[in-house]
């Protein structure tokens, strides 16, 4: 008999009563207004930015585009190289491709899983345009060392901070840090409007320019002066973010308590190693670190006969994908690449689970 009659997935999206829901969607459908920067967005922005604590935000379509077009509104000289981390979901280093520059990687320090910032300066060379850190799992990165190499070679800095929402950094939004920091709505992350993104820069010129850049191009009297594209966040998806950023603050916390206890009670195996985490840390996911693959393909296996998936983010390390063209070795986030499994943690799933799922990971090593 499996330990649970149904699929535990890693997580499942966080959700408001739809009937909560319904009430900002009476709205759309009484406007008639479906998109263009409509009344619910430009809410969705205002409240948004209230709750983070940070000065503007512009809604988009996707975490990807947002960083798109965060990249297209810093004028980067064509073709250069950005210093990005290996350890990622793919669509960071997409984006840097799909703009038409060099993803080059540095390495990771091995206990934040971050971009370590005393790796970058011995890849910087004269077409190195910028640095692309992640916060990744909701940790903040040495944002203060980052952006003090960054000053020190003239260099732009774009914090992809899709999995950052309502982290902070010397107690400010890490949406603050950077030219530019953009963010995930996507349905597996803290905050969902289904699909959707965010661009923040405390650079009115930057803001302006990713409002226009999400619009076609246009501005304000509908000249195109810049090459956009189409990343407009719709009205539906904004009154889903609405009724979602009601419940924020409560679904941090539940899932700050759930990954504590997952922490404490796998704790007990000394051959498991964690993510070392700020106390800003928004805990939006629970990673584990096994002592070899080996081992992590067992425990991996074991849960699914239990019928729960967790999941390898981030395996393998972005910079062994054949056709991405990056050259550097990166052995500290290959290796970590290998051994990490994120098991599952979301509001919806009962603490009981939690303890079922840390035995079952305790029992299959
Ligand atoms: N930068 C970073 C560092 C990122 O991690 C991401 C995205 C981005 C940029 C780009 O942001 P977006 O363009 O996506 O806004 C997921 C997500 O699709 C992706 O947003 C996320 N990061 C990445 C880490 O994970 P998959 O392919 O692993 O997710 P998927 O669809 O298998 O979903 C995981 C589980 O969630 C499922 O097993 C079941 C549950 N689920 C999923 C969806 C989509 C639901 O219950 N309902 C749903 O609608 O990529």
């Amino acid at each position: 008999m499996p330990a649970f009659e149904k699929n535990i997935y890693v997580t499942m999206p966080a959700l408001a009563p739809l009937a909560e829901v319904n009430a900002y969607l009476e709205k759309v459908w009484a406007s008639g207004i479906m998109t263009h920067n409509g009344p619910l967005v430009q809410q969705f922005e205002r409240d948004f930015s209230a709750w983070s604590g940070h000065e503007k935000s512009v809604a988009v379509n996707n975490g990807t585009l947002a960083i798109q077009l965060a990249l297209r509104a810093l004028d980067l000289p064509a073709g250069g190289e950005i210093i990005t981390t290996p350890f990622t979901f793919i669509a960071t280093i997409s984006s840097i491709l799909y703009e038409g520059f060099k993803p080059v990687c540095a390495d990771i320090d091995p206990e934040t899983l971050n971009l370590d910032p005393a790796k970058i300066e011995a890849l910087i060379t004269d077409k190195t345009v910028a640095i692309l850190p992640v916060h990744v799992f909701g940790n903040p990165c040495d944002c203060e060392a980052i952006d003090a190499v960054a000053k020190r070679h003239g260099l732009k800095v774009v914090y992809d901070a899709a999995h950052a929402v309502g982290v902070t950094y010397k107690g400010k939004s890490v949406f603050t840090y950077g030219d530019v920091s953009t963010t995930s709505f996507h349905a597996t992350k803290l905050l969902n409007t289904s699909e959707g993104g965010g661009v923040f820069s405390t650079d009115p010129e930057v803001d302006r320019k990713v409002r226009e850049l999400r619009f076609f191009g246009y501005n304000a009297e509908k000249d195109v002066d810049l090459v956009g594209t189409n990343a407009k966040m719709t009205e539906v998806n904004a009154a889903i973010g609405l009724a979602n950023l009601r419940y924020l603050s409560h679904i941090v916390a539940d899932r700050k308590a759930k990954y504590c206890l997952y922490r404490s009670l796998l704790a007990q195996n000394p051959t498991l190693a964690f993510q070392k985490i700020d106390p800003s840390c928004n805990c939006s996911y629970f990673p584990v670190i096994f002592d070899s693959e080996a081992t992590l393909l067992r425990v991996e296996a074991a849960l699914r006969r239990d019928h729960v998936f967790a999941r390898r983010y981030f395996y393998p390390s972005v910079n062994t994908y054949a056709k991405l063209g990056i050259t550097n070795a990166c052995p500290i986030s290959e290796d970590i690449s290998k051994r990490i499994l994120c098991l599952p943690l979301y509001w919806t799933l009962p603490e009981e689970a939690v303890r079922k799922i840390a035995e079952l990971v305790l029992a299959a090593i």
